[in-house]
């Protein structure tokens, strides 16, 4: 069991490295981030999970959403470029096509599929057609974890080559496993060292003191942020920037211990240049990445 503090961190999951750039770098050497995210009540997740993982230094996030939802969103964040996906005028994934998604997945570093897309009709071929076809790293959050069970199969899991990371709260953790809330929250170590090993996976279990297990039995334990982090999207916030660090070429392991690390560290950060820690947003935490 490892406990993360700035030493550890620089020594074993890359901070070091993370701080600086050569200089002869261009965009492409950073990765470009596939985020599939959002739908008509919570475009937002898509936002904040893209602007997250620009702000974790990937070269280029490209975000795919259902394209009624494009036009508003377009120019939000000017950095960031967008796909509309035909969805007649649904504002949803329920006509995503196989074809569509494999597209766009194809010359990406690191995907991330979830935040924000809530449940749909066909929801069960299209994670299962990018689990099999596509051979970056994925990050799995929210409702592409609630299908996880349906589409993939969590015994298929472990057969991808490339890294999977999971990313659930408590709840969504509750529902993968079969147990209860408190049971999870009882021995959350043992939860997520147990799941991580048997399916393969770096699974992140959020919350106060995020448990971070990866495939080969190991454990990292948060101690970066505060009560003010439990508000709307701020598990969209770190799913983006996980995959930020994976585009830059960091390990699943590395990126999603670390990834923790500096997402409690920002909001820490927020947290300490407000009078009360109840006024943090989600978009607080991104601001001090
Ligand atoms: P959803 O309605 O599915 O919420 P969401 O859209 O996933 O929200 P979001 O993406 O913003 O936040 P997330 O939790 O992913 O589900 C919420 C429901 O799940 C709750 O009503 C509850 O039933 C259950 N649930 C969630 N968390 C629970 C918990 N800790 N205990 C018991 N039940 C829980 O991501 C939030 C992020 O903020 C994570 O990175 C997390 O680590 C961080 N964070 C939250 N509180 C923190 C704290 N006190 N200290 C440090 N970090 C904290
Ligand atoms: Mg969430």
């Amino acid at each position: 069991t490892y406990r993360i503090e700035e030493p550890l961190l620089s020594d074993t999951l890359g901070l070091s490295s993370y701080r600086r750039r050569a200089s002869n770098s261009n965009k492409g050497t950073f990765g470009h981030v596939l985020v599939a995210a959002g739908s008509r009540s919570m475009s937002g997740a898509g936002l904040l999970c893209s602007k997250a993982a620009l702000r974790a230094g990937s070269g280029l996030v490209t975000w795919a959403l259902p394209e009624s939802l494009l036009d508003g969103m377009l120019g939000q964040i000017p950095e960031i470029m967008m796909r509309g996906m035909a969805d007649e005028g649904r504002g949803d994934w329920g006509k995503i096509s196989t074809q569509w998604i494999l597209e766009l997945a194809a010359n990406k570093a690191a995907i991330v599929f979830g935040p924000g897309i809530g449940r749909f009709d066909n929801d069960t071929h299209w994670l299962r057609d990018i689990w099999e076809h596509t051979t970056c790293p994925l990050v799995l959050d929210a409702d592409a974890l609630n299908m996880l069970g349906t589409s993939i199969g969590l015994d298929a899991l472990s057969r991808r080559s490339a890294p999977v990371i999971l990313t659930p709260h408590p709840g969504e953790m509750a529902r993968l496993c079969g147990k209860s809330i408190p049971e999870i929250q009882g021995d959350r170590i043992e939860t997520a060292r147990s799941f991580a090993w048997k399916f393969g996976v770096t699974l992140v279990l959020k919350g106060a003191r995020t448990v971070v297990a990866t495939p080969e039995g190991e454990i990292y334990i948060n101690r970066t942020g505060n009560a003010g982090m439990a508000t709307g999207g701020t598990g969209d916030v770190l799913a983006g920037i996980i995959a930020g660090l994976l585009a830059q070429g960091m390990s699943a392991t590395q990126s999603a211990a670390l990834g923790v690390y500096l997402h409690g560290s920002a909001g820490d950060r927020a947290a300490s240049s407000r009078p009360y820690m109840a006024s943090l947003i989600a978009s607080d935490i991104i601001d001090q990445l």
